[in-house]
């Protein structure tokens, strides 16, 4: 299980440690950052212990910055991580992009001009109970996807829970209706508390442009940038996820991709051009299709060797995972600034 230090398998930190984080940058930074608190995991809607979900602004503050609010006067990026819990290298990118900003202001001049310009949100752990399951294997990390949300079907182990890269309102309804699963889409679309948590966030941030129902997609918001992180197969995906069919914002979506792929080197396309399968209620759909934002999800890491899987090295941050991911972030973040 996790050490008294919060850490596991080599240096990889618990939901508790997240949090902390950021009220301790937000601490020392009270200029640049400050934290929200936006809504619970399951394990905290029954009483079960669980955890808060927090996201964090970032920019050189303004009156009026960093407000809960979609009239900002500053463009945002947000980025998002662990929404499935056992993608681990993804909360440690997030971890030390905050840590790259905080401290990076004012000394490096990339990070000064992205934050005296625009707005940089981030939810380190969408997914905190799932991570805790994780954590509990200690130095064999228990690959847990999905929440820990017990009460459909009855399954076992890491087959618990609802995926909640399928649990998005928009274009809910094309993954599995089997609970023990893996890609278990929830029985009704934004079932799972901490979808309810990350979508009202992104409603507050974001002027919200959705049609009546599903109509796809609204219209085009050419200002904001979302990014969300998981693991693992070195591509940068953008929508549709639920559909071949191309978006009318396909090729500038695309063109963004490769801008931010010079960094990293991964491989642009839809899902059905990238992963090879189709997949509904998932972030990127949600946040193109409700605000009209440039959404992208990175597959971070390749299939093989001891950087590559569920579970690299700790070591592997360092080497190549944190930093051409961190490039390719600021890419699409300046992109909108
Ligand atoms: N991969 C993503 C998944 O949720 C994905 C792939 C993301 C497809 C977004 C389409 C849209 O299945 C992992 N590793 O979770
Ligand atoms: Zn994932």
């Amino acid at each position: 299980k996790a050490d008294a230090f919060g850490t596991y398998y080599g240096g990889y930190k618990t939901p508790d440690l997240h949090l902390k984080h950021l009220d301790d940058v937000a601490a020392a930074k009270p200029n640049l950052a400050q934290v929200y608190d936006i809504g619970n995991s399951w394990r905290k809607t029954v009483g079960q212990g669980g955890h808060d979900i927090k996201a964090i602004c970032l920019t050189n503050r303004q009156p009026g910055d960093c407000q809960l609010s979609p009239n900002s006067t500053k463009p945002r990026i947000s980025i998002i991580s662990q929404i499935h819990a056992r993608e681990i290298a993804t909360g440690e990118i997030t971890w030390r992009w905050i840590d790259y900003l905080a401290n990076g202001y004012g000394s490096n001049a990339k990070v000064t001009q992205l934050l005296n310009s625009t707005e940089v949100w981030v939810v380190p752990i969408v997914n905190p109970d799932g991570v805790d399951i994780v954590a509990s294997g200690g130095n064999s990390p228990r690959l847990q996807r999905k929440n820990a949300n017990n009460t459909y079907g009855s399954c076992s182990g890491t087959q618990r829970g609802v995926d909640l890269n399928r649990n998005h309102t928009h274009k809910w309804g094309g993954a599995s209706s089997q609970p023990c699963a893996e890609t278990y889409q929830g029985p009704r679309r934004g079932s799972e508390p901490e979808i309810a948590a990350i979508e009202g966030f992104f409603a507050k941030i974001h002027p919200d442009q959705r049609g009546p129902g599903d109509t796809d997609p609204a219209p085009a918001n050419t200002r904001d940038v979302m990014i969300s992180l998981h693991s693992y197969g070195n591509y940068i995906i953008v929508p549709w996820g639920y559909t071949t069919t191309r978006p009318p914002n396909d090729s500038a979506l695309r063109s963004l991709g490769q801008r931010m792929a010079a960094s990293n080197g991964y491989r642009v396309g839809n899902a059905a051009g990238t992963v090879g399968y189709l997949a509904s209620g998932t972030t990127d759909d949600f946040t193109y299709g409700a605000f009209g934002i440039a959404s992208f999800t990175y597959e971070v890491g390749g299939g093989s060797g001891q950087c590559g899987g569920f579970l690299p090295a700790y070591s592997c941050l360092d080497s190549s995972l944190w930093p051409i991911n961190r490039d390719a972030i600021m890419t699409g973040a300046l992109d909108a600034a």
